[in-house]
């Protein structure tokens, strides 16, 4: 009967200690991106395959260890950055939806650096007016500065908190709030700053409105 007693005291004993042990020493817990989010503040967002891929050059896969982002043109100095060192500048996050003259859209939460941070970094020279983005595709467009400056236009890296895939536009996507998905330049190489307002890129070439406004005529 003692013994009995004995073993059940080792036994509970033992449990105790070993519950002790196994129990969480800190309760910090880190977030794992690798799926995106759908809500966020009670908005309900699109997925970053609710898009329709209609590139001009289908998806660029950029190899990231070759990778340079210039900003160039009138600017007092230009740059070339490593990916790296564009996520070195303060991020931003901003909920904001792309409409596709095409018809469609996409509610994402972006989240990025701001151009004006990239352009003060190289020194804005008089006379600029407008910011020509150049893609890894031959893709361009533009954005006049003061749009840029005005909105905290961001350069975007993730879309609902993963990195943006080949698809949408890896390594970097333009968020053109309040403008038509030709303004949205994906797979962005370069940021030229320049004095012609009247630039046309791929689709203002072709008739489409150099202000891109949502909210104004999608043809000149
Ligand atoms: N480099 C590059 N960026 C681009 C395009 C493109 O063909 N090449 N297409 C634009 C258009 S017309 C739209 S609507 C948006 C969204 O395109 P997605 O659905 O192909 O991601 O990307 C824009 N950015
Ligand atoms: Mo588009």
């Amino acid at each position: 009967m003692r013994k009995m007693i004995f073993i059940l005291a080792l036994l509970l004993i033992g449990t105790v200690a070993l519950s002790g042990c196994l129990q969480p020493v800190s309760q910090e817990i880190k977030e794992l991106a690798s799926v995106e989010v759908r809500d966020y503040e009670g908005e309900n967002l699109s997925s970053i395959t609710d898009f329709r891929e209609n590139s001009i050059k289908g998806v660029q896969y950029v190899d990231i260890d070759d990778y340079t982002l210039t900003v160039s043109g009138l600017v007092d100095e230009t740059k070339n950055y490593t990916y790296d060192e564009v996520l070195g500048f303060p991020a931003y996050s901003k909920v904001v939806t792309l409409y596709c003259v095409e018809g469609w859209d996409a509610k994402i939460l972006w989240e990025g650096v701001k151009l004006v941070d990239l352009l003060e970094a190289s020194g804005i020279q008089e006379g600029a007016n407008t910011v020509i983005f150049h893609a890894y595709d031959g893709y361009t467009s533009s954005l006049s500065l003061d749009y840029v400056l005005e909105n905290d236009i961001l350069l975007a890296y993730k879309m609902n908190r993963v990195t943006i895939p080949p698809e949408r536009g890896f390594p970097f996507q333009v968020v053109a709030e309040d403008k038509w998905g030709y303004k949205w330049v994906k797979w962005v190489t370069q940021i030229q700053l320049s004095d012609n307002p009247e630039y046309k890129g791929t689709w203002e070439a072709v008739g489409y409105n150099v202000n891109g406004n949502v909210s104004g005529s999608k043809f000149e």
